[in-house]
């Protein structure tokens, strides 16, 4: 990731929890192209004040920092891993492999790819029997983001309540809208 991108990422996802500071979800993706899809799960994360850590972990061209990240995160505090990548998309796959932690995996489109971020889904969702991996739609890092808060939220009634409140906020902006339409 190149250092204006770390920058605003590091800004974006130190929450405002005053206790530790030690993050709590795991944001890793193939390659820092992928970073165009993945910021949304971090921004997400941000509005949340979940403390969260963004870094690039490549199945392919770094097989043993992914083999270290995916043993050591639990070890670390992290409660779930976010990750995404494109086109023979390993990665979450593999990390689920290693990892007793949910994985939530994001398939993504690279730019310029032919078949539209499919091989990503197929790659990302079809995982045997064993070893789970809950696969958001193509490029929705955003929709990971919240699946991590509401894991988070599962043990701590304060992001409970958080995500009760985001919940309450899409209702009525929808009938917002729905009241207009219909004046
Ligand atoms: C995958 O290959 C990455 O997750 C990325 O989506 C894709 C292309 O990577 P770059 O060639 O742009 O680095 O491993």
């Amino acid at each position: 990731i190149d250092s204006e991108a770390a920058a605003a990422l590091s800004a974006s996802t130190d929450g405002n929890d005053a206790g530790s500071s030690a993050p709590q979800v795991g944001i890793i993706m193939g390659s820092d192209s992928d970073l165009a899809t993945m910021k949304a799960a971090a921004e997400v994360l941000r509005d949340f004040s979940i403390r969260a850590e963004v870094t690039v972990v490549s199945a392919h061209r770094t097989p043993d920092r992914m083999l270290e990240y995916a043993r050591s995160a639990h070890k670390r505090g992290i409660k779930a891993i976010i990750a995404g990548a494109g086109g023979a998309a390993h990665l979450p796959g593999m990390v689920a492999a290693l990892t007793p932690l949910p994985v939530i995996g994001v398939p993504v489109k690279p730019a310029g790819a032919h078949l539209d971020g499919l091989d990503a889904l197929l790659s990302i969702v079809q995982m045997p029997r064993g070893v789970p991996v809950a696969t958001v739609a193509i490029g929705n890092a955003a929709n990971a983001g919240l699946l991590a808060a509401r894991i988070i939220g599962a043990h701590d009634p304060a992001m409970l309540q958080r995500m009760l409140d985001y919940q309450q906020g899409m209702k009525s902006t929808v009938l917002q809208k729905a009241a207009r339409l219909e004046q």
